[in-house]
């Protein structure tokens, strides 16, 4: 019998790469969609099956974390035996502008899922996208016993959440744990991240598009991995005999401003003539430095990234390239036209 799962921000970034990989294993995928008055399907358009196809695996609801009777009607039509929480206002500049609709979608949501399931009744194993954020300014390495210290909103918002996955693991004996993940990137990676932002910038400036990129700290400390190998983790998570909390990462640090020189490099360009400082993309209050510690990952889940920090932005530099050229061609195709 195959496996029925359930993804939560099933359009963003993770949810994109897990709906594959569960696909590829035989899942029936279910994602739930936020309603937008412009498509925001992009991430997945390429496994969508519509309503009409036969034998349809990958099927799309419109509902909101914000919404809990949605999420109890959603479990209890479809049954999953597995969850994955990734929805959240992910973005940790923007939580501070939106501190309490952060709090929400991304503190109290996982609440309201968690309470959903057990109004349900549904027996299923629940995933919590909890974040490297949570430890804030507690200084590295960083792995499963370091406290928490949080930086902003969002990191408050997801240290809420990793807590009462644990109480209701605790409480009411479900299956359910936390994957504190570290900065995971990737061609899918939203644009106004700075790994992104930094890409999207450099195919741009090879193609005479843009000529300045403006940024704010580049001193941060961070330890990015590739997202199709971390959601591979989630799942082993979900594999495993015993619901328990891992650390995600690669143990590789690189600031900023040594991301920007690989990627820029990769470009041949010389990041010193385009990039500017704007105070703009400052944080309030900062996380200087987060370097993961993935052992128990390794030891008990057999999960090791291969992907690191220089590969990545070189991955990550080449799609924004092709991209930008597929966007160019289209172009020059219409003007034809
Ligand atoms: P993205 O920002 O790419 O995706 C977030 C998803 O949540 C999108 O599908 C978004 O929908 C959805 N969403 C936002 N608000 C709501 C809402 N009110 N109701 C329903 N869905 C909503 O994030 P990532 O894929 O990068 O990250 C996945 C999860 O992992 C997030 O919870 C993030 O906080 C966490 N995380 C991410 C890390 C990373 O480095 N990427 C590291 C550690 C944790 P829409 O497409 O419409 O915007
Ligand atoms: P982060 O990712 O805050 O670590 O959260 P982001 O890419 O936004 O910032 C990383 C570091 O770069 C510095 N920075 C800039 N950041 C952005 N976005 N834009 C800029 O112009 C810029 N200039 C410098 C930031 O100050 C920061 O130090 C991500 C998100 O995916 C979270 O959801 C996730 O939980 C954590 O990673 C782990």
């Amino acid at each position: 019998m195959s496996k029925t799962a359930l993804i939560t921000g099933v359009t963003g970034q993770d949810g994109s790469y897990l709906a594959e990989l569960l696909l590829s294993k035989g899942y029936r995928v279910h994602g739930l969609v936020r309603r937008s008055s412009s498509f925001n399907t992009e991430r997945i358009d390429h496994i969508y099956q519509g309503p009409q196809e036969a034998e349809r695996r990958l099927v799309l609801h419109h509902a909101d974390l914000s919404d809990g009777v949605a999420l109890v009607n959603l479990l209890r039509d479809i049954q999953p035996d597995e969850v994955y929480n990734l929805g959240a206002q992910s973005h940790v500049r923007v939580s501070f502008d939106a501190p309490l609709y952060t709090g929400d979608v991304t503190g109290l949501s996982t609440l309201r899922l968690l309470e959903a399931i057990r109004a349900s009744g549904v027996e299923t194993r629940i995933y919590q996208a909890s974040s490297s954020e949570m430890f804030g300014s507690t200084p590295p390495p960083q792995n499963e016993d370091t406290p928490f210290h949080p930086r902003s909103p969002y990191g408050a918002a997801k240290v809420f959440a990793y807590w009462t996955t644990v109480n209701y693991r605790e409480a009411y004996g479900m299956f359910a744990v936390n994957g504190i993940l570290f900065n995971h990137e990737s061609p899918r990676r939203g644009e106004t991240f700075v790994t992104r932002k930094i890409t999207r910038a450099v195919a741009r400036i090879k193609a005479g598009l843009q000529d300045r990129l403006y940024l704010g700290n580049l001193d941060a400390v961070r330890d990015w991995g590739y997202a199709p190998e971390y959601v591979e983790a989630m799942w082993r998570m979900l594999q495993h005999d015993e619901p328990t909390d891992y650390v995600v990462a690669t143990g590789v640090p690189a600031t900023v401003r040594q991301f920007m020189e690989t990627a820029f490099a990769h470009a041949d360009l010389d990041w010193n003539e385009y990039v500017r400082y704007d105070p703009k993309y400052e944080r309030p209050s900062e996380v200087d430095a987060l370097i993961g510690d993935a052992s128990k990952a390794r030891e008990t889940l057999g999960w090791r990234p291969c992907v690191l920090v220089e590969e990545l932005a070189r991955i990550m530099v080449d799609a924004d390239v092709r991209q930008v050229e597929d966007q160019l061609a289209g172009a020059a195709v219409r003007i034809d036209r």
